[in-house]
């Protein structure tokens, strides 16, 4: 179904994008999608031409849900329908790898949620998939959405802009408690074999984005330590997001006890960076910081100012500008939600605020635009394998006792 653009005109030839993956991430991407050419000036329509996903009762619904025409029960069929532009990869990360390199070989453009991949050598075929693909005006973006937070953005903004001056430090920390219960079952986001890692890939990928995001600086060394507070879990009935039920062996409801399997993944990571800039860095990333949503919080350090974010004030951004006289100086509440902010005149007057699904519009608003343009947009695989190398190398740390890994970018 066509959606219209902002200026309510139906374009001839909208976007047309198929989804793979309906669960959180494919509903929040397909509602990307459905919003961003009512808000934002694509020169086009956005056309959501397909789902593909393993449950056909559930594509099924997702497509309703979102009026969706077709719901393919292989990927693949979606490589060889003529009608696609863009396939947007919201499954596990075990199968980015094969749907990406697929899809860009194809000629289809690729979004894909984070982290990139699950390994750093399936990372590094993604990039050269997305190199190869780039020859020929196909363009790969990775998910890492948070950077599209306009606060997150005006950060960068002021960093760029000198406002800071020299980095110091960076201090990064991702805190949620959705695991925290032991008796939360065995969901696909706690098997090393879909997920690749735990608390690590999932949530401290983002923030080693944002740092080098909002910093421009990348990480040389890391030393980490990783914990798996609960090991063994009820296997999952239903499952969908970040909920879940656990309980009795479908197959054997004689089963005194439910049936349980062993968490194969990290369930928080700590570590210590150094970046090319000079600065000192800390992570931290933890699905166990009872009474923490989705606390994706980072603080930034330089010679002439510092700034203070916190993901659930996702509209504010604090700003202490050191060159100030003493007196006058100290953390102040920015909120950014002024028409010059990023992204903020899209949306509603000043101070009425944004959301968690916001971040998602910006972030197929830009690449849609950048694939108008013929631009690369970013970021791109070459940033999802910059990611998955400090990734590998906090593993690698964490496995050897925090030993000091060098990165070379
Ligand atoms: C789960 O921890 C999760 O959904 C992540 O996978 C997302 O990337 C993040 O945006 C919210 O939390």
């Amino acid at each position: 179904m066509p959606v219209p653009t902002t200026d309510g005109h139906r374009s001839e030839q909208p976007l047309r994008v198929a989804i793979v993956g309906y669960s959180f991430m494919g509903t929040i991407h397909a509602q990307a999608w459905t919003t961003a050419p009512r808000f934002f000036d694509l020169g086009r329509g956005v056309d959501l031409v397909a789902v593909s996903g393993r449950d056909a009762d559930a594509a099924r619904t997702f497509a309703d849900r979102f009026g969706i025409a077709d719901v393919e029960a292989d990927w693949r069929a979606l490589l060889t329908r003529g009608d696609i532009d863009v396939i947007d990869i919201c499954t596990p990360g075990h199968l980015h790898a094969e749907i990406a390199i697929a899809a860009l070989d194809a000629g289809i453009h690729v979004l894909c949620e984070k982290p990139l991949a699950n390994t750093l050598e399936e990372a590094e075929r993604m990039d050269a998939a997305s190199e190869r693909a780039a020859a020929r005006g196909v363009h790969a973006m990775v998910g890492f959405s948070y950077r599209r937070t306009p606060a997150l953005a005006f950060a960068r903004r002021l960093v760029t802009d000198g406002r800071l001056g020299t980095i110091r430090h960076i201090r990064a920390q991702y805190l949620q408690d959705w695991i925290a219960d032991p008796t939360f079952p065995l969901v696909w986001r706690l098997d090393a074999d879909q997920a690749g890692s735990g608390a690590l890939g999932d949530l401290g990928a983002h923030i080693i984005d944002l740092a080098r995001f909002v910093t421009g600086q990348e990480l040389t060394g890391v030393s980490a330590l990783t914990s798996t507070f609960v090991t063994e879990r009820p296997l999952p009935t239903s499952s969908s997001g970040l909920s879940a039920t656990a309980g009795d062996d479908p197959e054997d409801r004689e089963a005194a006890e439910p049936l349980t399997g062993r968490v194969t993944v990290d369930d928080a990571v700590v570590f210590i960076a150094r970046t090319d800039g000079g600065a000192l860095a800390t992570f931290e990333a933890t699905r166990f910081a009872t009474g923490r949503k989705n606390a994706m919080r980072l603080e930034v350090d330089g010679s002439d100012g510092s700034l203070v974010f916190d993901f659930e004030r996702m509209n504010e951004l604090q700003f202490h500008d050191h060159t100030l006289p003493a007196e006058e100086a100290g953390f102040r509440r920015i909120l950014v939600t002024e028409p010059g902010h990023p992204y903020a005149d899209a949306w509603w007057p000043a101070g009425h605020g944004l959301g968690y699904e916001h971040t998602f519009v910006h972030e197929v608003a830009d690449l849609a635009r950048d694939l108008a343009a013929g631009r690369a947009p970013e970021p791109g695989f070459a940033d999802g394998l910059r990611v998955q190398r400090v990734l590998t190398a906090v593993s690698a740390s964490a496995d050897a006792g925090a030993a000091w890994i060098p990165l070379d970018h």
